[in-house]
């Protein structure tokens, strides 16, 4: 079965382009040498990686399978019919579409199923843990769209579910969509489906973050309750860089024709057979121990920062990821993650609700336990690792040679060299 050409041939790209060579090993090493915890990043399999590195990244197969504008598409027909069954049989949806090519892409073509410019959204404020693409002025969804925005109770910082209802009701928006990328606590998905039935719109929900906690039950699934559900393949879900839809036999047709040809040509062959790959991944019981661990993960490692004068907003997490306020400890969000990053500790600055801060300073962290979790850490690890974002973003420096970035730093790699990525 051996043939170099099924995927990728690393030798081959050395002889010819060491300088990119170069930049796929470093990148590795980046990988392996430090801790990861950006909240919306993981490590795929070497399968998934297979088929992105393959011939399929060749093929134009604009339409759907059996429905092609090209010759030649029988094998991915194949790829696409895999992964369209695997993903309705996991997530118990009438229809997936597996074209988009990112979360953007995904959300680009809900918007052209089922809205027309200048139609109203209501959608969480980006500030308060929304997303860009969710009617933010400098996105086309704020461009063309009309959208209404509702945020999280100054008390609780958990979403306002009364702000919801009532600005639904006074705006009876086309569309309400729940999610959003800085969302810790789990959404009351029977409540928004009930405002959305009592004002006549569409339920769109953006699980991006949280879809592969519900591909490993680990949390609630959005699915028997929206009518759309948009998301990204590659965050805890852990397949490659990409989108996908998935909806009611209801909007089938509108979805598939704002994916291709509204919104998208070609599609990208070589990834959708990755998420084929990646969906039968997530349907083992292996990746449901993950999915649990990920939250188990996720909710010592909120309570380690929390004992250490790092707030968590909402108290905590239900989820992959936590919103920690910087203010008690008098360090901004730019500051802490440069600090992090020079003790080895990649994680991102994060805007929290009604943060005094501009977004590029920001008074927060957001940390998330996907990738660390992928390489088999428990909450004994996520102890020492509270511990050592605490010791970084308080007593830390942005500079790599500073004493506490070097020591945190040293303890940065054994546990990296006891839990590798991508283990040799
Ligand atoms: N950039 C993603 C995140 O970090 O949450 C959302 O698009």
């Amino acid at each position: 079965m051996s043939d170099t050409f099924y995927g990728s041939d690393f030798d081959a790209l050395e002889s010819f382009d060491p300088e990119i060579a170069g930049v796929l090993v470093s990148e590795l090493d980046r990988l392996r040498g430090g801790l990861q915890l950006i909240a919306s990043e993981n490590m795929s399999s070497p399968a998934v990686l297979t088929s992105l590195g393959s011939t399929l990244s060749n093929k134009y197969a604009e339409g759907y399978p059996g429905r092609r504008y090209y010759g030649g598409c029988s094998e991915v027909d194949k790829a696409e019919t895999l992964a369209i069954d695997r993903a309705k049989a996991l997530f118990g949806a009438d229809h997936a579409n597996v074209q988009p090519h990112s979360g953007a892409s995904a959300n680009q073509a809900v918007y052209g199923a089922f809205m027309k410019p200048g139609e109203t959204l209501l959608a969480m404020s980006l500030p308060h843990g929304g997303h860009l693409t969710h009617g933010s002025k400098v996105s086309f969804s704020g461009k063309w769209f009309n959208a209404v925005h509702y945020g999280v109770d100054k008390e609780t910082e958990n979403i306002d579910y009364a702000e919801v209802e009532r600005l639904a009701k006074e705006h009876r928006p086309k569309v309400i969509l729940a999610g959003g990328s800085a969302i810790p606590r789990l959404i009351d998905f029977e409540f928004f489906r009930r405002v959305a039935d009592e004002v006549g719109a569409i339920f769109w929900v953006d699980a991006a973050h949280f879809i592969g906690l519900v591909a490993g039950k680990a949390i609630p699934s959005p699915v028997p309750h929206a009518d759309v559900v948009s998301f990204t393949t590659h965050k805890v879900l852990r397949g490659p860089r990409s989108g996908a839809i998935v909806c009611t036999e209801e909007h089938r047709a509108a979805i598939d024709k704002a994916v291709f040809p509204m919104m998208q040509g070609g599609p990208q062959m070589h990834t959708i057979a990755a998420k084929a790959t990646n969906f039968k991944e997530c349907a083992t019981p292996e990746y449901q121990t993950y999915a649990a661990q990920v939250v188990a993960n996720a909710k010592v490692l909120a309570e380690t920062l929390a004992e250490k004068g790092i707030r968590p907003t909402t108290g905590g997490t239900d989820t992959h990821l936590s919103l920690h306020d910087l203010q008690p400890v008098d360090v901004t969000g730019a500051d802490a993650e440069a600090r992090c990053d020079a003790a080895g500790i990649t994680l991102n600055k994060n805007a929290i609700p009604f943060d005094p801060q501009k977004p590029s300073v920001a008074s927060g962290i957001r940390v998330g336990t996907p990738c660390v979790t992928t390489q088999g850490m428990g909450e004994d690890e996520m102890r020492t690792i509270g511990g050592l974002i605490a010791r970084a973003v308080v007593e830390g420096d942005a500079d790599p040679d500073h004493p506490v970035s070097k020591a945190v730093r040293a303890e940065v790699t054994d546990l990296v060299t006891r839990f590798p990525a991508y283990a040799r």
